[in-house]
């Protein structure tokens, strides 16, 4: 945790609030949310709640909360963003103390407000809640919870379910969401830096890949802004005119435009995390023997709390800098498209975002995207 002083702060952000996607089919993402990913049902809004237009669901798992939505009615504006970007992140809510002061911030610093500040209530108190637009049509809702006890927000019901507690089931495989990135078009990455600086009050941190490495083999730019006590921290990436098609443009191409590319989820325990999920069919990038072989990568690492070999094993990159190390992982796409993917990541001191796995991690994407006949 970083020393910070939220009274100065323009716009104070406490933490992340949810992740709201909205998906093809939402009560079969609900499902393998909870049946890979470990996540528990929390609280459900459809039909029989009153809500005709779609199904939600919440799910949990630690302090991450996602909201899964997919339309009913056949005309719900739901399917109209499904037929546009497939499975995705519609909304980074993000937990602030003070929605109108924020808002008033935004506004002034030129930021789109798509929806103003106003309170909602029911039996459980009442929230207060506004919405600022982001790239593409993603958005990031504002929200203040510090009055409501219900399980999530006014018009969803507490939910649960029998997946999380058979026994031998996966759970809480991870407790934190540590990073969201956006995925922007090529030369806009510094106008989205500064949207977040400006409106937001984020500031640059350390990590970048410049057109220097760029053009080497990541085929993508990458700049990572963060919030006053750095619970919140975007990466965002612009593809780079490289020899080859960049990654970036392949997502730019099946998402019909700029959104959120991964998700950083934190686990304190990556080596479980990946056996249940692997167990439960969940598929990850291969990381080739030589990336362990590497007399220069062993040495750099140094010693980590396993022997290199569990790492191996299971295709976990480990990264090294001046504060600590971190063990990171990235599932393939989750989704019909090659959008969105995550990752699983283990931090032992370590702020960055495993700068020393780029090139291994680039290839490895890579040769997925030449497998989709995409490169
Ligand atoms: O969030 C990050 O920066 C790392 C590395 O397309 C990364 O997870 C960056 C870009 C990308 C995939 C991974
Ligand atoms: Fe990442």
């Amino acid at each position: 945790m970083v020393s910070y002083d939220d009274s100065t702060d323009p716009f104070p952000v406490t933490g992340w609030d949810a992740v709201e996607w909205v998906v093809g089919n939402a009560t079969q993402s609900a499902h393998f949310f909870q049946s890979a990913f470990g996540m528990e049902l929390v609280a459900y809004s459809g039909p029989e709640t009153g809500n005709r237009d779609h199904h939600a669901y919440v799910l949990r798992s630690g302090a991450v909360r996602f909201v899964v939505k997919g339309g009913v009615t056949p005309d719900s504006p739901l399917h109209d963003h499904h037929r546009r970007h497939g499975d995705g992140i519609v909304d980074i809510a993000l937990e602030v103390p003070d929605v109108d002061r924020c808002v008033e911030h935004a506004r002034r610093q030129g930021a789109t407000v798509v929806e103003e500040p106003h309170d909602v209530t029911d039996e459980h108190g009442t929230i207060r809640v506004a919405a600022l637009a982001t790239y593409g049509e993603t958005r990031h809702s504002l929200v203040d919870r510090s009055r409501y006890t219900g399980p999530y927000r006014p018009g969803y019901v507490a939910r649960t379910s029998t997946y999380t507690k058979r026994p031998g089931a996966p759970k809480r495989l991870f407790q934190a969401l540590d990073h969201v990135v956006g995925n922007v078009e090529l030369g806009r990455m510094d106008e989205w830096v500064d949207f977040y600086g400006r409106v937001m009050g984020f500031t640059n941190m350390a990590e970048f890949i410049g057109d220097d490495i760029a053009t080497e083999y990541s085929a993508l730019m990458s700049k990572v802004v963060a919030n006053g006590n750095h619970r919140v921290k975007f990466p965002l990436n612009e593809p780079a005119i490289a020899k080859k098609k960049s990654q970036i443009d392949e997502y730019l191409e099946f998402y019909q435009g700029p959104g959120a590319q991964h998700l950083a989820l934190a686990t304190n325990d990556i080596l479980r995390t990946v056996d249940c999920l692997r167990e439960e069919g969940v598929e990850f990038l291969d990381t080739p023997d030589s990336y362990y072989e590497d007399p220069q990568l062993r040495a750099r690492i140094g010693e980590v709390r396993v022997p290199i070999e569990e790492l191996h094993r299971r295709g976990i990159l480990v990264d090294r800098d001046e504060d600590g190390y971190l063990l990171q992982i990235f599932t393939k796409p989750i989704g019909d498209r090659p959008t969105v993917f995550f990752e699983f990541i283990e931090r032992h001191g370590s702020l960055g975002f495993g700068k020393g796995n780029f090139q291994a991690l680039f290839e490895a994407l890579e040769r997925e995207q030449e497998r989709r006949g995409n490169l």
